[in-house]
């Protein structure tokens, strides 16, 4: 059928759909799974982009794979035996990613280049009504924010950034046009995609100086190839690859210990990851370059076997120098010299906003969520916020892994929200609002337990607010985790009928 040009916009006539998701990738995508297991199909999913696998769509740099074991980097409820190595890289991840769309049949749900500008609860109603920036608008009984927590690509605040003349490339929006064969390349940053990127950049580019603010900590990077008798049993046996899972799970279980609290155990993985840098780097001061002023697990730990290697390249050096500003021709250091670059690799993280949402979020009685947030984002176990019925966050406040998949928290936030929204829909509610003093007291408890972390150890990163408040991570085992998001308790929980 074709719209006459003075029919009114669809959005105004269109039905509420029963639960709206904001973003089409990992968490997006995982919960339209989940909605539709329980047999919830009135589903919309926005997504600003034109594809869908948020993360794994946008981080496509030379090197880029992630540092959790596939078989654990999956869902527990989509297994896929043909991981083609141990780490996979993202290309895999992402051909994953369309498998569960094909798979499950997702495609129907979601609409594409839809970005999402506003929510708003309508009380009357018992609706939230999502507003897109081409104007439409959408309208729900739940939403699911699923927008991601690392999903806009940030360029420091670097003096001279605008006048640098050559190539700029974020890790988080490659360039795949850019031929890198004999070039002078700059890297800023030392973080997880950057130890990524180097070992790559150095293959090809003519020389590559890596400007290290902060030296992390490195523990070896189990890569291989997956051989094919693997495959086919997992193939044949599914119980093989979930016993494999539940090992991997358990590994990174303890990982805890050494990286979340100060224990022994966080000596023993200094002392691995030291004699992994003694091993691969034998000039003592290029070693002490590299040697970390912070105790592992403050900042996120890096895995890496090529890392170092690469470093010590003939074509590669290590900066230590702060960057004083960046100039026409390149990077100019605090003790005065200018080095000249064809391009410069910004490797240096995420806008991750941690006193605001992505959006205005307006809720009862028109508050707005980035002004309770404005001194540290706060949510009942991380997922629904007091005062914004029928919200749903994944990732959400203090929900963020240090040692353990980030899929394994996911599935636990989907689970949850499927039992919010049954609960919605079965009930007939018009509003499931969480109470304002049992998001208090869930929080005081967590950023008790916060202050006994390595996180809040005197590092800076990107988990901690300017003021040092840590409201991204979850200070405890993955298992806690899930352990608390198995029940949703209803005298926690203000249901008003509709
Ligand atoms: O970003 P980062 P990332 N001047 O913020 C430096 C996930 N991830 O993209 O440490 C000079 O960690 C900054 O220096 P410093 C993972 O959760 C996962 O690498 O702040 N340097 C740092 O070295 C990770 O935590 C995978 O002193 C500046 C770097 O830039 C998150 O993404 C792979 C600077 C930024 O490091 C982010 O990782 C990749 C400045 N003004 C990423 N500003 C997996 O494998 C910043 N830096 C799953």
């Amino acid at each position: 059928k074709t719209r006459r040009a003075d029919t009114p916009a669809i959005s105004a006539v269109q039905k509420p759909a029963s639960v709206l998701i904001i973003g089409a990738g990992f968490a997006g995508l995982g919960m339209a799974i989940r909605l539709q297991q329980a047999g919830i199909r009135d589903i919309v999913i926005l997504e600003r982009a034109d594809a869908v696998g948020g993360t794994w769509r946008d981080n496509t740099y030379p090197g880029a794979a992630c540092d959790i074991p596939s078989n654990l980097y999956s869902y527990s409820f989509a297994q896929n035996p043909d991981w083609s190595r141990s780490f996979s890289g993202s290309g895999e991840i992402l051909e994953y990613i369309h498998y569960l769309v094909s798979h499950f049949n997702l495609k129907p749900y979601i609409r594409f280049n839809k970005n999402v500008t506003g929510l708003q609860f309508d009380e009357a109603a018992g609706l939230w009504h999502a507003s897109t920036d081409d104007g439409e608008r959408v309208s729900a009984r739940a939403v699911v924010m699923a927008q991601g927590p690392l999903s806009n690509a940030s360029f420091p605040d670097m003096p001279g950034l605008e006048t640098f003349e050559g190539h700029r490339i974020h890790s988080a929006r490659w360039d795949h046009d850019y031929d890198f064969t004999g070039k002078r390349v700059a890297v800023i940053g030392t973080g997880a995609s950057a130890v990524q990127i180097i070992p790559e950049l150095v293959k090809q580019a003519g020389f590559v100086k890596v400007f290290q603010r902060t030296a992390g900590w490195v523990l070896p990077r189990p890569d291989f190839e997956t051989p094919a008798w693997n495959r086919s049993l997992f193939r044949k046996f599914p119980g093989a690859q979930d016993a494999l899972r539940k090992a991997l799970y358990v590994t990174h279980e303890s990982m805890a210990l050494a990286v979340i609290w100060n224990s022994p155990l966080t000596s023993v993985a200094e002392r691995i990851s030291r004699l992994h840098l003694r091993r691969q780097v034998k000039d003592r001061w290029l070693r002490r370059q590299l040697t970390p002023n912070f105790r592992i697990g403050c900042k996120r730990v890096l895995l890496s076997s090529d890392y170092y290697p690469a470093l010590q390249k003939d074509n590669c050096k290590l900066i230590t120098w702060p960057i004083a500003t960046l100039s026409p021709k390149g990077i100019r250091t605090v003790e005065g010299i200018e080095h000249q670059f064809d391009c410069i690799v910004f490797a240096t993280g995420f806008d991750v906003s941690k006193t605001g949402t992505p959006f205005p979020v307006t809720g009862l009685g028109g508050r707005k969520l980035d002004e309770e947030w404005a001194r540290g984002a706060q949510a009942y176990k991380s997922i629904n916020v007091a005062g914004y019925p029928n919200l749903f966050l994944t990732f959400g406040p203090n929900s963020g892994p240090g040692h353990n998949s980030a899929l394994v928290y996911m599935e636990s936030q989907l689970d949850y929200a499927v039992r919010g929204i049954q609960k919605i829909l079965d009930e007939n509610l018009k509003a499931l609002d969480v109470k304002a003093d049992a998001q208090a007291s869930y929080n005081v408890a967590i950023q008790k337990r916060l202050a006994k972390t390595n996180w809040n150890s005197g590092c800076k990163s990107w988990y901690l607010t300017e003021d040092g408040h840590n409201v991204t991570m979850y200070p405890g085992f993955a298992t806690q985790y899930a352990l608390q998001m198995k029940t949703l308790e209803p005298s926690d929980y203000e249901a008003t009928p509709a």
